[in-house]
């Protein structure tokens, strides 16, 4: 068999099939190599990779996984660029634990994070408050309604310039928060698959079950599964070293404490701790960071330092 050996980007996977458009705008399903099926070495959606195939394109297989600028285990995608965090100040409630890992995880793969209220129609005053929360942590922060569209024509140029020279927009959130509707409204090409709450537990019922990327800008703008609240319980992602840094808003208290080893979890004198009691840092965020440091502590640091 003559063997073609092209480079692309792998835009689905879904039960061990994976689709890849290549540099010349192809698309070929393909298997994955062996090795590259291993949880080590998993082939991603977002993976840049080589293909070999045959003429006819029939027989296609990912060979090699190109190098990586980062992978994503929740939602599990590699190589994002920016992560738009989906959230509602109600239906489903917000879980900000879960919000603040997620943004902890950007802030240390050098991901940009851009959040999105949205639901405005269902939850006004939820997400003005969870906005000033945010934007005054320093996130750039829209506010949308997928039912009406307001403001997904301000949220699609922002993110059309961020693709513009390439890269990833990943759309997360929990399941039910609205981000396949969302995305429908931003690219009414898209006819993706939404689902209603459950009406006992107003959570979401985990419709979309695979990863995919899609063609904007000069980027691709990702479709995600949802998380539930259990997915960030099991904290793993970087070393107690790097959690201060995790947090950009926490930047100017940065050696301002009395003690040298502060840990900002409870010393006296912390200027963190102050910046709390004082309003100027979200006692959600430090929260957050009190249970992470809780969790990370007790983890042996394997973990390359950045
Ligand atoms: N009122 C209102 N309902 C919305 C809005 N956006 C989404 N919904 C509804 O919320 C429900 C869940 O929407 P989906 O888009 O499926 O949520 P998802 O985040 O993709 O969920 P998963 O795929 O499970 O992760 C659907 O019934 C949508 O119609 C909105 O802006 N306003
Ligand atoms: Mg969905
Ligand atoms: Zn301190």
């Amino acid at each position: 068999m003559t063997e073609y050996k092209e480079e692309g980007i792998v835009v689905r996977g879904l039960g061990g099939a994976f689709t890849v458009r290549t540099d010349a705008g192809a698309y070929y399903t393909c298997r994955a190599k062996g090795v590259l099926k291993r949880n080590d070495g998993k082939l991603l959606v977002g993976d840049r990779v080589t293909l070999s195939r045959s003429e006819d394109g029939q027989e296609c297989v990912v060979s090699e996984i190109l190098a990586r600028r980062c992978a994503l285990i929740r939602p599990p995608l590699a190589n994002v660029t920016v992560l738009v965090l989906v959230m509602a100040g109600a239906y489903p409630a917000p879980s900000l634990p879960t919000a603040d890992r997620l943004l902890a995880i950007c802030a240390h793969e050098g991901i940009e994070p851009v959040i999105v209220l949205t639901k405005s129609d269902l939850a006004k005053a939820e997400n003005e408050a969870l906005c000033a929360l945010y934007r005054d942590a320093g996130y750039e922060v829209y506010s949308t309604c997928a039912t009406t569209g307001a403001g997904t024509d301000v949220l699609r140029a922002a993110l059309s310039e961020k693709l513009r020279a390439g890269g990833i927009a990943a759309f997360a959130g929990a399941s039910g928060v609205g981000k396949s509707t969302l995305l429908c409204a931003l690219f009414p090409s898209l006819a993706l698959e939404t689902g209603a709450l459950s009406e006992k537990t107003a959570r979401g019922r985990h419709t979309t079950r695979h990863v995919e990327l899609f063609d904007f800008s000069g980027g691709f703008v990702a479709d995600t599964p949802g998380f539930s609240l259990l997915d960030f319980e099991h904290f793993d992602f970087f070393s107690l070293d790097d959690l201060f840094d995790a947090f950009p808003d926490f930047a100017p208290y940065r050696g301002a404490c009395r003690y040298d080893d502060c840990t900002h979890v409870k010393e006296e004198g912390c200027a963190l701790l102050d910046a709390v009691r004082e309003g100027r840092v979200a006692p959600s965020r430090h929260e957050t960071y009190a249970e992470l440091y809780a969790i990370l502590k007790t983890k042996k640091s394997t973990y390359p330092k950045r």
